[in-house]
């Protein structure tokens, strides 16, 4: 990379404090690239009128000093513009005049790209202002009729959700002892440098916390939301201890059979409907946890499950899926779970907050052979209970992982 010399200052550069982001593992470099766009972005909205506090900007080109509340411009002379560039050696931006060369060389250089938002034939041209959409006419759905927006570190203004820069308690349907909503202006594409004690989520299941950037996607129609029931066994039914039994789940409104890898993909992605249907693309999963009883009512440990799996595969033709819990479980009271999950196991999202449950639960018992007295519906393979050494519960899943 050149590293020049700021041959062309006219106006002594002025070294911007930037609000304290999180530096990781000191790449400063990229961050003051999209610092850099993100400033020029700003100063395209402001006017020789506009009101300032403190500090140098560009207005209209020129390099404008804040003066008693007012900018005082300063034309930067033939062939320069005024800018803000990032710095080269340390973290931060330099708001100088220069070529628009200089200040095209030295963003790409950084590795951020205007494109997507701007022109490159001067300083960019789309605002901050959270209305009047004017970069690219996409729908609010990650379409890709603008190929650069996906590789882009800029925001379209297209995308800005004004309603989130307001916080809820200004308006006449707010309730008594609702909070105020954390506010954005650039729909949070930021947060997790807020949160300086949590690494990002970055496809990782990290146990002790993190925090997830990736935006939560596409949300199906009311029409469309998922919702799933036990077929087998049927609530309430009366299993024999240690003997592999079938579970039968019949799932509507779910495209089933889409997930990624767990390990590298976790929440790394958007919820994704498919085209077609309009339904989410994704899977669901069953998880057995042991209660005390069937009327236990204290809230059970999520860290403990004597049966979990990911019911990966496509749903038959009758919308149904199927799980062997081979060995089965011991003698017990039981409770059987649903987690329907989009394509990267985030949990699915829907249209509206008061909906029917998305998940399905059931409440089943184990006994020794003989000791009930009730029938079931359930299907049991291979007739006869296996080994008493062939399962057991225990806080180590079986199953799939996911
Ligand atoms: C932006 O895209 C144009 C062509 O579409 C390309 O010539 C230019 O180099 C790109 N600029 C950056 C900073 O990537
Ligand atoms: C910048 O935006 C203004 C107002 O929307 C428009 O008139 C002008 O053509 C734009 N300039 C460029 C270079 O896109
Ligand atoms: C709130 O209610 C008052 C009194 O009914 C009304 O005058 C005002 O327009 C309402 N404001 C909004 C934002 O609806
Ligand atoms: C997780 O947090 C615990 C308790 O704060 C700490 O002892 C442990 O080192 C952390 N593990 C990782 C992998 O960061
Ligand atoms: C369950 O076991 C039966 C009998 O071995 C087998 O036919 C069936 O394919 C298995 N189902 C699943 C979902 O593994
Ligand atoms: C089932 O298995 C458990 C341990 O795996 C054992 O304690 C129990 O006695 C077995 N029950 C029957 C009826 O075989
Ligand atoms: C687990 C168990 O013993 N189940 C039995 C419950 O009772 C029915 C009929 O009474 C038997 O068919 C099951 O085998």
């Amino acid at each position: 990379m050149k590293v020049s010399v700021f041959a062309t200052l006219v106006l002594s550069s002025f070294a911007t404090a930037l609000p304290s982001l999180k530096r990781r593992g000191g790449s400063f470099v990229l961050q003051n690239g999209i610092d850099a766009i993100n400033l020029n972005n700003q100063f395209q909205s402001l006017t020789a009128s506009s009101p300032c506090t403190s500090g140098n900007a560009c207005v209209n080109g020129e390099f404008a000093q804040c003066v008693n509340g007012q900018y005082v411009l300063t034309s930067c002379g033939s062939g320069l513009i005024c800018a803000a560039l990032p710095l080269v050696n340390s973290a931060g931006t330099s708001i100088t005049c220069t070529t628009q060369a200089d200040l095209n060389s030295r963003i790409a250089a950084t590795g951020a790209t205007a494109n997507g938002t701007s022109t490159t034939s001067g300083p960019s041209n789309v605002t901050t202002s959270s209305s009047a959409p004017t970069a690219t006419s996409t729908a609010g759905s990650g379409s890709n009729s603008n190929s650069n927006a996906q590789t882009s570190l800029t925001l379209l203004s297209s995308l800005v959700a004004p309603n989130f820069a307001q916080n809820g308690q200004n308006v006449n349907t707010s309730q008594a002892g609702e909070y105020p909503s954390l506010t954005s202006t650039n729909n949070f594409i930021n947060y997790c440098a807020t949160l300086s004690n949590l690494p990002i989520t970055n496809g990782q299941q990290v146990k002790n916390g993190s925090c997830n950037p990736a935006p939560m996607g596409a949300i199906p129609s009311i029409s469309n939301m998922p919702s799933a029931k036990f077929v087998s066994p049927n609530n309430l039914a009366v299993l024999p201890a240690n003997t592999t039994f079938q579970v039968t789940l019949a799932m509507k409104g779910l495209q089933t059979g889409y997930f990624v890898n767990p390990d590298t993909n976790y929440f790394s992605a958007p919820q994704q409907i498919d085209p077609t249907s309009g339904q989410i693309q994704g899977h669901a999963h069953i998880v057995i946890e042991a209660l005390q009883s069937l009327t236990q009512t204290t809230p059970t440990d999520p860290n403990k499950f004597a049966y979990f799996l990911g019911m990966n595969s496509k749903a038959d033709a009758k919308g149904q899926l199927y799980a062997n819990v081979t060995g089965g479980l011991p003698e017990g009271t039981y409770k059987m779970s649903t987690i329907i999950s989009a394509m990267n196991h985030q949990p699915v999202l829907v249209a509206v907050a008061q909906h029917g449950a998305l998940d399905d639960q059931i409440y089943f018992t184990v006994v020794a052979s003989g000791q009930n007295g009730t029938t079931t519906t359930t299907t049991f393979i291979g007739g006869s209970p296996l080994p008493s050494t062939a399962s057991g519960v225990s806080s180590v899943p079986t199953g799939s992982s996911t």
